[in-house]
């Protein structure tokens, strides 16, 4: 989907549209100020809103590329309204029906055809593709249209956005749930917009994955990447080789007892995700990042001897036995079964931190490796060290090294865009979701640099590394570590509200995004997230609404 950025209506100097677009922009911070802006460099210019008193102005993330409000319409959501799901809409009609259930308390029916009022329609049209949708709220109706079903899925996530904050509530909420009057067109700049969670350092249960996705999809977020292995826990179970996860996965970061995904648990994901419209990509990670698996097995050591399980945080202390053929029968297992698994085009293999393997061994190993992902009807992604290997058709690097701080990091995705392989970013001092945001943030690490809710949104994926340009550029990745991260209140806070600013970073064109906009919009997102229970941080640097504290 990289490309340039379609001509964007709503923007400075733009057409009569953008005008419309700058009033309600007004209106939005006129919005922010008089609901009790509680943070210093809150709107000082706060005008009363006219024209539709009650209803705030649509505050998007991520903005659309094109939204234009119609001035003085609204819909409102009664227990009459119906949910018309055309053939072939997927689960996006069901999806917004069991959101609007919990918290209106209405059973609106899912049905497949009918009258036009009343209605949120949801339908396939030929004039679109992929995840681009339109969406028209007129007095009577709520129109979708996208070219697919997945299109239609990120539509209902702004049309969750243009309801009241309430609408996330898992209990009945009093209304009115009104709708303000607006044409949304819309599609993502980049195919690949993920967020990683590392379920090796602390496990995490398929529950708690679950809720992750919920938040994630709400963000149009499409790709979930598993870290499944690393030195201090064995994630998934692999038939043939139960140690792997019953002792492998035994522990974790501190000593705790750890666990694993039976393969029923990895599919229920993977399934999960799937009806989100969000593709699970595995990593198991290799030839550094090993040690829980060489602890499982004795012959996977070159010395034959298994070395202790590891509950510490240290990095790159450990590596496959590159030269034994019992390492490549059992990637080619482990490879194979989440091949079969897995629906989604890719696994990760890894690759990054490789401090315990020689420069020589990582490469034979690279070259190993790829041709049993291609086997197993897969392409590789790996950390961006993977570009000092060679690399299979239709690779994709991870860029994760910060931009001025690695000059191996630079290089070796330079390697593998010369390789002809796509990059997905993830600059460490920009998208990680472990890095504090200040010296006083309790969870998280520094290594990185600290990183504020400005800091994760202000970069752009095309100029950060001189040589990888847009069309290289598969996407936006932002990872969350796991070494300090325990419970949903711990991701959540990481996450929120980072995670949200890569995402737009991933899907709005590069001419919608300004932080000084941004800001406000994320302001909006508070009062959804105490609704939705979210433990997020209240960055000072967001002009929160006094309530949503
Ligand atoms: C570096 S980034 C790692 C991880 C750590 C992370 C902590 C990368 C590919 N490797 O092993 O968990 O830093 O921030």
């Amino acid at each position: 989907m990289a490309g340039a950025p379609p001509a964007r209506s709503g923007r400075p100097g733009g057409t009569l549209a953008g005008r419309t677009d700058r009033g309600r922009r007004v209106l939005a911070a006129g919005a922010a100020a008089t609901a009790l802006a509680c943070v210093p460099g809150a709107p000082a210019t706060a005008r009363p809103a006219t024209a539709t008193p009650h209803v705030a102005a649509p505050r998007l993330v991520p903005e659309p590329s094109s939204v234009r409000a119609v001035p003085g319409v609204t819909f409102t959501l009664t227990r009459a309204t119906r949910i018309v799901a055309r053939p072939g809409s997927g689960t996006a009609g069901t999806y917004l029906a069991g959101i609007l259930r919990r918290s209106t308390g209405y059973r609106l029916p899912v049905v497949a055809g009918g009258a036009a009022h009343d209605v949120i329609s949801l339908a396939l049209s030929g004039r679109e593709q992929g995840e681009a949708y339109r969406l028209a709220v007129s007095r009577t109706s709520v129109r979708l249209e996208a070219g697919t079903a997945e299109g239609l899925f990120r539509g209902v996530q702004t049309l969750r956005q243009l309801l009241p904050p309430a609408v996330e509530a898992s209990t009945v909420q009093r209304g009115p749930w009104t709708v303000p009057g607006v044409r949304v067109e819309d599609s993502p700049r980049f195919a690949w917009r993920g967020t990683m969670l590392d379920v090796a350092r602390h496990f995490f249960t398929v529950g708690q994955v679950e809720r992750y996705i919920d938040l994630a999809a709400l963000y149009k977020i499409n790709t979930l990447h598993l870290h499944l292995s690393d030195d201090q826990g064995w994630r998934i179970a692999i038939d043939g080789w139960p140690r792997l996860a019953s002792y492998g996965g035994s522990t974790e970061v501190g000593g705790g007892k750890g666990g694993y995904y039976t393969q029923a648990d990895y599919t229920r994901i993977v399934r999960y995700a799937a009806e989100r419209y969000i593709t699970v990509v595995p990593e198991i990670d290799g030839p550094g990042h090993t040690n829980a698996a060489l602890a499982s097995y004795a012959r996977f050591n070159c010395d034959d001897k298994a070395p202790p399980l590891y509950t510490g945080t240290d990095v790159g202390f450990s590596s496959w036995c590159i030269a034994k053929p019992v390492t490549y029968e059992l990637l080619d297992d482990v490879l194979g079964r989440l091949a079969r698994l897995t629906p989604g085009p890719y696994l990760h293999i890894g690759g990054d931190e490789a401090h315990s393997t020689t420069a020589a061994d990582y490469a034979t190993y690279i070259g190993r490796i790829g041709p049993i992902v291609t086997a197993h009807g897969k392409k590789m992604a790996g950390w961006n060290e993977i570009g000092a290997g060679r690399l299979p058709a239709g690779s994709v690097a991870q860029y994760w090294n910060t931009a001025t701080g690695s000059e191996s990091g630079t290089r070796t995705v330079r390697e593998a865009v010369a390789q002809g392989a796509k990059v997905v970013m993830s600059p460490a001092n920009r998208a990680y979701l472990d890095m504090k945001y200040d010296e006083n943030t309790r969870l998280g690490q520094d290594w990185a640099g600290l990183v504020e809710v400005r800091d994760a949104y202000d970069w752009d994926p095309a100029s950060l590394v001189d040589g990888v340009t847009e069309k290289d550029v598969l996407g936006v990745e932002a990872p969350l570590w796991s070494e300090t991260i325990v419970t949903d209140d711990d991701i959540d806070y990481m996450a929120f509200p980072r995670l949200p600013a890569i995402a737009e970073i991933g899907w709005s064109p590069r001419a919608a995004r300004a932080w000084s906009d941004f800001r406000l919009r994320l302001a909006a997102q508070g009062p959804r997230w105490s609704a939705l229970s979210v433990n997020y941080y209240r960055s000072p640097q967001v002009p929160w609404p006094m309530t949503a504290s």
